[in-house]
């Protein structure tokens, strides 16, 4: 390994004869300062942050049961059976009576009241099955009950998905 360490001395002490530690420092500063500047404007995957990272708001996805409308909903989502968030599925029909909820839109900070329709006439979904129970309240209060067929009133009772549709604002009542 002599050969190495003379190699490396004979170039280090060559280095040192040719370049002033002033103009060594100089170049050293303008590598630092060159790559602070150029790498903030380098193209960068933002596909991939995507991906991996930053997750969606599931509370404005409608087909996920985070969605703000859902805090009271118990059933399979339309959204994910051929539906919207409003109206059924083609071939079912919408229940004839229905279970409301209130619930907080996170976009405007307001309390919504929303019905919450079951479609009837066709078997179960079976997909996006969710259950949230804002609110709810036990099978005497049936209104604000959601783990009931609302299909009960209609010709045909087979309960398909549930649609959440807003029926207004939930203003607090005025003070006296
Ligand atoms: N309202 C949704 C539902 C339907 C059938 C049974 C339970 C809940």
């Amino acid at each position: 390994m002599k050969w190495f360490d003379s190699f490396f001395e004979q170039k280090t002490r060559m280095a040192a004869q040719g370049i002033s530690r002033r103009s060594a420092l100089a170049r050293i500063g303008r590598a630092v300062v060159g790559t602070a500047l150029v790498l903030p404007i380098l193209p960068f995957d933002r596909v991939a942050r995507e991906a991996h990272g930053a997750p969606k708001d599931k509370r404005n996805d409608d087909t996920a049961c985070e969605y703000w409308r859902y805090c009271a909903l118990d059933g399979w989502l339309c959204t994910c059976c051929g539906g919207t968030i409003s109206s059924c599925p083609p071939g079912t029909e919408v229940s004839k009576v229905t279970w409301v909820g209130t619930c907080h839109n996170p976009n405007d900070g307001r309390d919504y009241l929303i019905s919450y329709n079951d479609c009837c006439g066709a078997t179960s979904c079976g997909r996006c099955l969710c259950n949230f129970n804002e609110g709810e309240r036990p099978g005497y209060r049936m209104g604000v009950h959601n783990d009931v067929n609302w299909c009960m009133a209609n010709g045909n009772n087979n309960y398909h998905c549930t649609v959440a549709a807003v029926v207004g604002t939930a203003e607090s009542p005025r003070a006296r």
